[in-house]
């Protein structure tokens, strides 16, 4: 089986007025559905990045991925994942809210390597994650990742989304929507995105969560890193009882040492919250920093940017093998990339946590997986026994997501950018803010 075609479909999925220490989402969401065409026949695909800095890289591996047999990954990751340029420069490219900056070939690797399996998967009958040793789960679990807003569902004019969750900028509304979502999808873990309004609100609010839904719902708050070490502390201790069962405190502080500084200032007063990380720990070579530190306790790890699946379980076995706790990161998606962290979590062992994922805040009109969105039975994706990922491409779809991604006039996801158009002209990105 030779590889004959990469097609990139770069598209725009409506988004709301989502906020976070980063500012606010703009109206799209930038995707990228990439497919591969096979000498047998058979298309396989993946999610990833969109903008031009992904399709950039896609495009700079065309060559090298069109004639390769999909079997081969090993050389492509090799070839790919040279993490430094000969001038002994890290290969970084761009920065991404959410995450340190990272590089560009190793989400261009994961979005080939999946595309292959999903093909591989295809030509020999069988779902992917048996393609890499079977699932240690038959089902994934997912978070009911929750987000301040404004009002607004995403979109913009004739293509604008209904606003399913309304505003949510008060305690209260954090539980109705956390409500919301569990009715509709069966979560049993709960996510805060925090950092956005000042810690004693969002102190409340993980308290008003435990109220509603007592610890059976384990809580985890991630402010990406807009609090300092002392207020990261002062959290922590407030905190404790509801993150300290099954839960955790997600990136509290930026950088590693004062990750550490909170995590020993903590442990120090009897308070054993474990620390997570999709910020200080973004790649292979900041585990054992984590590690020597105990700056991070659980890793949250995400196949697209990861390196792919099978790095993911590279990443499992490193965790088990430290000690480590995993989780999984999101940012928006759609349906296939649910599908790829679905296969991804079954197959890692160590991934103990429920994933996060933005799904819910995504609507059934910019979903391109064909006959509609992914169900979720109580609260996790069934892995399905189908070949590949388990899904089929809904090509109008594609093309009424590209139409969109046309016609916008970005093509970098820059939320700091979008808080100063609608909410404050002045607003900038303060590390720490409180
Ligand atoms: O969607 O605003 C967002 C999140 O903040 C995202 O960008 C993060 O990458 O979900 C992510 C996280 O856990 O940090
Ligand atoms: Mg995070």
């Amino acid at each position: 089986m030779r590889i004959t075609e990469l097609r990139l479909h770069p598209i725009a999925v409506a988004d709301g007025p989502l906020r976070s220490s980063y500012g606010l989402h703009a109206p799209y969401a930038l995707r990228t559905i990439v497919e591969i065409k096979t000498t047998d026949g058979i298309t396989g695909f993946s999610e990833t990045y969109g903008g031009d800095g992904q399709i950039a890289g896609l495009e700079a591996v065309r060559d090298r991925v069109v004639g390769m047999d999909p079997f081969q990954l090993t050389r492509l990751r090799l070839d790919l994942s040279k993490e430094y340029d000969d001038d002994g420069k890290r290969n970084q490219t761009w920065l991404v809210p959410g995450e340190n900056p990272l590089d560009l070939n190793t989400r261009t690797f994961a979005a080939i390597e999946i595309a292959c399996l999903d093909a591989i998967g295809k030509a020999l009958k069988r779902p992917l994650c048996d393609l890499v040793g079977g699932r240690a789960r038959d089902a994934a679990p997912f978070s009911a990742y929750l987000f301040y807003k404004h009002a607004g569902g995403g979109g913009i004019g004739d293509d604008a989304r209904d606003d399913e969750y309304g505003e949510i900028l008060t305690p209260e509304a954090v539980v109705r929507s956390c409500k919301q979502m569990i009715d509709q999808y069966g979560f049993k873990e709960i996510k805060l995105k925090g950092g956005v309004l000042p810690p004693e609100d969002e102190i409340a609010a993980i308290k008003a969560l435990r109220v509603e839904f007592g610890p059976k719902y384990p809580l985890r708050i991630d402010p990406n890193c807009a609090w300092s070490v002392d207020t990261s502390v002062m959290v922590g201790r407030e905190l404790k009882a509801e993150l300290s069962d099954g839960g955790y405190l997600e990136d509290p502080c930026a950088g590693m040492d004062g990750m550490a500084e909170v995590r020993r200032r903590l442990l120090a007063e009897g308070n054993d919250t474990p620390l997570a990380s999709n910020v200080a720990t973004t790649c292979f070579a900041h585990v054992p920093e984590a590690k020597r530190t105990d700056g991070v306790q659980i890793i949250l790890s995400d196949p697209h940017y990861w390196g792919g699946i099978r790095n993911q379980q590279k990443l499992s076995d490193l965790c088990e093998v430290l000690g480590l706790g995993m989780s999984m990161h999101s940012n928006n998606h759609l349906g296939v990339s649910l599908m790829a962290m679905a296969h991804a979590a079954a197959v890692c062992p160590a991934l103990t946590y429920a994933c996060d994922t933005h799904y819910p805040w995504q609507t059934e009109k910019d979903e391109v997986v064909l006959g509609g969105r992914i169900k979720f039975v109580d609260g996790a994706v069934v892995i399905p026994d189908k070949p590949g990922l388990g899904v089929e491409l809904d090509y109008d779809q594609i093309a009424r997501g590209c139409e969109r991604y046309d016609k916008l006039p970005y093509r970098k996801r820059d939320d700091e950018a979008e808080m100063r158009k609608h909410i404050d002209p002045n607003w900038k990105r303060i590390l720490p803010r409180w």
